[in-house]
């Protein structure tokens, strides 16, 4: 590759500076760490100082950053404070992620600096979902992504290249090849140890260059940004570098030896260059002692800041989980329009609606475009909205997921479809990870505005693989928000209020309803986190969520003739739970039945029944039932199916039998 070498003398002695800086910040963290006054693990980037440099002096105050958890080096180049930085890896609220993330998630969003992460390889979906966000909105901004070659072995490595590629987005990868991730040497884990010739394998624009060089890091990064601002693809640089250091605090280095590491550090970033500038006469002893007195001082400063800082009260431990609860509007139902449409229909009226009234949103996922959605619910929103507004992904729900995160981070409104939940486990690092976590390890400086949308349930002989209820995995995730609509009025409207939410959303879609009709209102005329008791009653509350909604409806039915007054409560909304509500219920009929599709095993059920144990428990004249899926993989023939999922037979008796003492 030809690129133009910056030689300017006042800019090499910054460059030096800058990577100073670094080293001499990690020589006293690691000092810091010995001492406990920082903890969790420590990743030093000594020995790739060249890197962070050479590549943050090509980027403009606009360009975005994802980094790894060696990122000390990536923050301190970006231009975040030494201070914030320390402070942060001593866990104060002066701390650029408010403390709350330590030195593996150091976050500045007036830096576009978005973290620090812990997952090898979780953060370059994300940085593919940033760049789509400022091409969406037509910045001139590019998202510049470090990780290690450890990733290379990720499948969201793979899946994030071809993205990138595919969809033309503006990023420029950064792979800091140290030749170890932990101690597995690269060629144990990669058969093919050239990295910019993968990515070339996508077809994208790579190079290799020496990254113990800050000079050559600093030329090849201008103009591969250059490249990436004229053609709006990505591209990618290997840097060849070494960790002086341990991979992380602990660390016995057992499979390296030292003659290695003796041999790399005689070429080491900072060396070089002062060697280089002394043999070409640009400098001089003095200077160097000027620029160490300098980051003497900066480190000092930087220590008393963290030590004064201040520790967070226990009283806020759930701070920035959420962000703060927004304002809604709701039409009374009365005075409303209604129409008859099908699930299907109304859920994509809810998109459309959003399409309309909001540029910022848009539909992505596998075959929602030319195929009209799996489940069909998008037909006709390609032709209408066209290729921006609705995005056919590839197969790769880690990727796409991972580009909405990143997307809705970068001040997008996405709505993911994910086919049906059992695809969504392949996503769970990108939703667990990161979605559900960003706002809070960032201290609240970043949210999160995303919805994810899955079919669920059984019901149509899809057996083991397609036919889950698993809404329990993600109401166990704090940072999310999970609904389940079980109507067709709430399958038109809670889509938009999700929308509206500044968190991420999942919302579970259930098979069974998708070709059934009801009663649609032109206007939500309730929030979508309250429970609503469908059938007033007074001996028994039947609790059930989706598609188990019409089952507990149709049992307070047959029970009604059998004089038993059933309390049918649709939780809607499974994080966070309308315990009010549920509780109101209880309290009044004094008897619960929970039906639910998952397992017993772990299920909401279990959930809702402790809540009632625990805030209701002097109210109840009998134990708690709880109806759920029978504990095996849903079978294939329908008998089976149908024996192993709870039924409007299972609840009556279940409710006789509470009742018989009565
Ligand atoms: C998905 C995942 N798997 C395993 C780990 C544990 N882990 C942390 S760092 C690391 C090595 C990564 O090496 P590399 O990507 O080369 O980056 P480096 O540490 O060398 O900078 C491993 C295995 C992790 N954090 N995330």
């Amino acid at each position: 590759m030809k690129h133009k070498l910056h030689l300017d003398r006042t800019h090499l002695l910054e460059q030096l500076k800058q990577m100073l800086r670094i080293r001499r910040f990690e020589e006293k963290c690691a000092e810091l760490y010995a001492q406990e006054k920082i903890r969790g693990f420590l990743h030093l980037y000594i020995g790739e100082e060249a890197i962070a440099v050479g590549v943050m002096s090509a980027l403009n105050a606009k360009d975005n950053i994802v980094a790894t958890y060696r990122e000390h080096g990536h923050a301190l180049a970006r231009g975040l404070s030494m201070k914030s930085i320390l402070a942060e890896m001593y866990g104060r609220t002066n701390g650029c992620s408010r403390g709350r993330g330590g030195s593996m998630h150091l976050f500045d969003e007036s830096h576009h600096f978005y973290g620090g992460n812990a997952i090898v390889g979780g953060g370059l979906p994300l940085a593919a979902g940033l760049a789509m966000a400022n091409k969406s909105q037509a910045q001139q901004a590019i998202t510049v992504c470090f990780f290690g070659e450890g990733a290379v072995a990720e499948g969201e490595f793979h899946e994030a290249m071809n993205l990138a590629v595919l969809w033309q987005l503006p990023v420029l990868f950064i792979c800091e090849n140290n030749r170890y991730a932990m101690g597995t040497a690269l060629a144990l884990s990669e058969s093919e140890t050239n990295i910019a010739k993968k990515a070339r394998s996508y077809g994208m624009a790579s190079s290799q260059v020496d990254g113990m060089n800050v000079v050559d890091v600093d030329a090849a990064s201008r103009m591969a940004v250059e490249q990436i601002r004229q053609t709006n693809q990505p591209y990618f640089l290997e840097c060849q570098t070494y960790r002086f250091r341990g991979h992380s605090s602990f660390d016995g280095q057992l499979y390296r030896d030292k003659d290695e590491v003796k041999l790399w550090q005689e070429k080491g970033p900072v060396i070089r260059l002062i060697h280089w500038l002394k043999e070409n006469n640009q400098f001089e002893d003095e200077e160097l002692n000027v620029i160490e007195a300098e980051i003497k001082n900066e480190i000092e400063v930087a220590i008393t800041f963290a030590e004064q800082g201040q520790w967070e009260s226990v009283s806020d431990l759930c701070k920035d989980v959420y962000s703060p609860a927004i304002a809604t509007s709701h039409t009374d139902k009365e005075s409303q329009d209604k129409q008859e449409l099908t699930y299907r229909e109304a859920l994509r009226a809810g998109i459309e609606q959003s399409l309309v009234d909001d540029e910022r949103v848009f539909l992505m996922g596998e075959d929602v475009g030319h195929y009209g959605g799996c489940y069909g619910v998008s037909k006709g929103l390609f032709e209408r909205y066209g290729e921006q507004k609705i995005i056919d992904t590839p197969l790769c729900e880690s990727g796409f997921v991972g580009v909405g995160v990143g997307a809705a981070l970068g001040g997008m409104r996405p709505i993911i479809e994910v086919m049906t939940v059992n695809f969504s486990l392949l996503a769970m690092d990108q939703i667990v990870n990161s979605a559900a976590t960003l706002r809070h390890m960032s201290g609240g400086q970043v949210n999160v505005p995303l919805v994810i949308r899955m079919a669920c349930g059984a019901g149509l002989q899809l057996a083991a693989q397609h036919s889950h209820s698993w809404e329990n995995f993600y109401a166990h995730i704090p940072g999310l928000k999970v609904l389940s609509p079980a109507t067709h009025n709430d399958a038109r409207h809670m889509l938009i209020q999700a929308l509206a939410d500044p968190d991420p959303v999942i919302i579970f879609e259930h098979v069974m309803l998708l070709n059934t009709s009801g009663e649609v209102l032109e206007h939500s005329d309730v929030s979508m986190e309250q429970a609503l008791v469908r059938q007033l009653g007074s001996d028994v509350s039947l609790i059930t969520y989706g598609g188990s909604l019409g089952k507990a409806l149709a049992a307070a039915e047959q029970l009604k003739a059998l004089n038993i007054s059933a309390e049918v409560v649709d939780l809607r909304c499974l994080r966070p739970l309308d315990t009010k509500t549920l509780i109101a219920s209880v309290t009044k009929t004094h008897r619960a039945i929970i039906i639910d599709e998952a397992w017993f095993t772990g299920s909401l059920a279990g959930e809702v029944s402790a809540i009632i144990m625990e805030q209701a428990f002097w109210h109840l004249d009998a134990p708690v039932k709880r109806i759920c899926t029978a504990e095996v993989p849903i079978p294939y023939p329908s008998h089976l199916e149908q024996a192993a999922l709870p039924q409007v037979e299972q609840i009556v008796i279940a409710a006789q039998h509470i009742l018989a003492a009565r």
